[in-house]
């Protein structure tokens, strides 16, 4: 960590010929976002130039919209990468891919290993090398695991770096935005403060700086019984097929629509059960492409949008949750709050302020809301040498913590969790394919073979499969699949029960919650 921010330095001193490039896919391209963002603003305040870009696989639309197949690609990787660092002489590349398993990631990390005057690559994941993915990448020599033994090879000289601590297991099986997610937001941010800073990279600041998080995380969960209260309000929501949605200021709404974007690939989640809204809308986020209301509903993401489009069909049954801090407008908050008080008593607010903060005007956002989780920082947090920086990370990861939490723990509720495995998961590029694979193999017992031909049933909803479907890329299954509600349950239910797709399909309608249906046909089979 030391010398890659050592690395940052180099960076911040010319910054006319050089940059610093943030990538990943999904969860891992939103961080990168989420985080370029970040350091460009802190650079500018501290009078430095905002040297940092970001790479996600599939472009903007992917910050808020579930875009899976791109993380496939490795020679669009390489591309993406080659066109942000156009001219540059000296690029930092820092690629996650948390289990260091996607090809969009390797490409650009094998682009850099073959450029290596220009480019020092960095990768961020939390699995040990030996087990990166080694998986062959159609139309292409590299697997990630090649490109990782490759990079081993040059850490030993510093001209590439790995960042890889082991994380143990994510509480729901591969869901790596929650503890994966959160750990790459620490180690960048650890690095990043420490090469921002006028004073040497030390490793006791290092250390410091994340024990900061621990604490972060202690007192965040010192409030498990009020976000244990958010979260089965959500539960309930989703569960009579109501909505969710997070109105934000700052990076805290940022982080809501992350979150909310993220719950599609995950539990196979329609883009309209939980929501996020940030203020100001895409004036706030600073993305690459700018505006991207056009694009369609899911894009529409400022609080006018949640006026316009949300609120006026808002009921009791629909969860609200207001994510702001003391330093934001509260004024408008209590305006929003209002508002939204006269659709659904079923508001809440999650706040943060600094121990000594006056809190009147909070007090009347409060008695509009049924629960408030507040946040009361102590004042040590904020005495830091990175001061406000410091204290907006904190409390960006600590929101970042209750949101995963109230999104998991809601889509439990609703039963699309089934023994800590994401049970409806879209199988939408080929990482999400073979878990889902495996996934059946697991909980049927049937062989491997037995498995992907369910699956494919499944995608092309038929009881046979014919020979122009066995034979059908697995580019073209994955891209089929998003049109299939459920396809991993009506897999798993044929197998088990060897009934016809249409059988199956009636049996999965009239027990909607996912995970009851999986009970009751793992039980009779
Ligand atoms: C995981 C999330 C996915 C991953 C993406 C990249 O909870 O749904 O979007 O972030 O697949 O994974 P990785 O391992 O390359 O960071």
């Amino acid at each position: 960590l030391m010398e890659v921010a050592e690395r940052v330095r180099l960076i911040l001193k010319d910054p006319q010929d050089s940059l610093v490039v943030l990538s990943g896919c999904g969860t891992s391209g939103r961080l990168a976002f989420f985080m370029a963002s970040g350091f460009n603003r802190e650079l500018q305040r501290l009078n430095y130039a905002p040297v940092c870009s970001y790479v996600i696989a599939g472009g903007d639309r992917a910050l808020f919209s579930s875009q899976e197949a791109p993380e496939d690609d490795p020679t669009l990787g390489a591309l993406c990468l080659k066109k942000v660092s156009e001219g540059k002489k000296r690029v930092l590349f820092v690629g996650v891919s948390c289990g260091l398993s996607a090809p969009f990631v390797a490409g650009q990390l094998d682009f850099c290993l073959r450029h290596p005057d220009v480019y020092t690559p960095v990768l961020v994941g939390f699995n040990p090398a030996h087990q990166a993915r080694k998986e062959p990448i159609p139309g292409c020599t590299l697997t990630f695991h090649s490109v990782v033994t490759r990079m081993e090879e040059l850490a030993k000289t510093q001209k590439a770096f790995l960042i890889n601590p082991a994380l143990g297991p994510e509480a729901i099986s591969g869901s790596s935005r929650m503890k994966g997610g959160s750990a790459t937001k620490i180690l960048l941010e650890v690095v990043f403060s420490a090469s921002f800073s006028r004073t040497p990279v030390t490793f006791n600041g290092i250390l410091q700086h994340m024990r900061s998080y621990e604490k972060a995380l202690d007192f965040t969960y010192s409030h498990s019984e009020e976000i244990a209260a958010l979260m089965e309000a959500a539960g309930r929501s989703l569960q009579c097929g109501r909505q969710v949605c997070y109105l934000g200021w700052g990076s805290l709404g940022l982080l809501g629509l992350i979150d909310a974007s993220e719950c599609k690939p995950t539990f196979g989640a329609d883009h309209e059960d939980i929501r996020g809204f940030v203020s100001g809308g895409y004036k706030e986020l600073g993305n690459n492409e700018g505006d991207l209301t056009l694009m369609g509903p899911e894009f529409s993401i400022s609080h006018d949008d949640f006026l316009d489009g949300v609120l006026p069909r808002l009921t009791d049954a629909d969860t609200v949750l207001l994510l702001y801090s003391h330093s934001d407008d509260v004024d408008e908050v209590a305006k929003l709050a209002r508002r939204v008080r006269e659709k659904t008593s079923n508001i809440h607010a999650a706040y943060h302020q600094t121990d000594g903060d006056a809190a009147a005007k909070q007090d009347d956002i409060n008695k509009l809301c049924s629960s408030t989780v507040i946040f009361t920082w102590p004042q040590e947090a904020s005495k830091l040498k990175s001061g406000n920086a410091h204290r907006l990370m904190q409390r960006e990861f600590s929101t970042k913590l209750l949101l995963n939490a109230v999104s998991t723990g809601a889509h439990i509720f609703k039963g699309k969790v089934f023994k800590n495995y994401m049970i409806d998961l879209q199988v939408t590029n080929s990482k999400l394919y073979r878990r889902a694979a495996r996934l059946l193999q697991k909980l049927s017992g049937h062989s491997e073979s037995e498995c992907e031909e369910a699956l494919l049933k499944a995608i092309y909803q038929v009881d046979k499969l014919s020979e122009d479907i066995a034979t059908c890329s697995l580019e073209m299954n994955q891209c089929l699949s998003v049109s299939v509600v459920q396809v991993v349950p009506l897999a798993l239910v044929c197998l088990l029960t060897g009934c016809s797709m249409k059988e199956v399909e009636s049996r999965l309608e009239q027990q909607p919650i996912v995970r009851e249906a999986m009970e009751t046909c793992l039980k009779s089979s």
